[in-house]
């Protein structure tokens, strides 16, 4: 299918941003599940998409990106005529594109790192990563 693809984990919150911004957009996608409690986000092809080894990748048509605020600013912009309005009502409003250049700088440097820890320690180590281990141990793949 083409158009728009995420690469990524339904885990992963990085991920979950940029699924987060297309439900928003009401824009139809394909999820490309990356088994990345394997490893695969470490080997080709998927370092080919991104060569930092961490998901989520994009496409849209012929564009290909990563890094999941990058992604977003992307779906707000070359979208913005769908669904729901990611930007300031007024492109010309420098006072509000200050504002919310703050905010986003502040979801990235303050909220993000403690954020994405807790996730990971309650959530993804304490779930997902456990129960995928358990699975392997007794032989089954969840
Ligand atoms: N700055 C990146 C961070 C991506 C990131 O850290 N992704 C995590 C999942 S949320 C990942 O791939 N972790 C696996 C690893 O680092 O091996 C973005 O926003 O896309």
């Amino acid at each position: 299918m083409a158009g728009i693809k995420v690469f990524g984990h339904a885990a992963s919150t990085s991920t979950r941003k940029v699924l987060l911004a297309l439900y928003e957009k009401n824009l139809d996608f394909e999820l490309v599940h990356v088994d990345i409690l394997d490893g695969e986000h470490k080997k080709e092809p998927f370092l080919s998409r991104n060569p930092f080894g961490k998901v989520p990748a994009f496409e849209d048509g012929d564009l290909k990106m990563f890094e999941s605020r990058a992604i977003t600013q992307y779906i707000a912009h070359r979208y913005a005529e769908e669904g729901t309005n990611l930007l300031p009502a007024d492109p010309k409003n420098t006072v509000d594109y200050a504002i919310m250049a703050n905010g986003m700088e502040v979801e990235a440097h303050q909220f993000d790192p403690p954020a994405s820890k807790l996730a990971w320690e309650q959530c993804i180590q304490a779930h997902v990563w456990l129960d995928h281990r358990r699975s392997r141990c007794c032989g089954r793949r969840g």
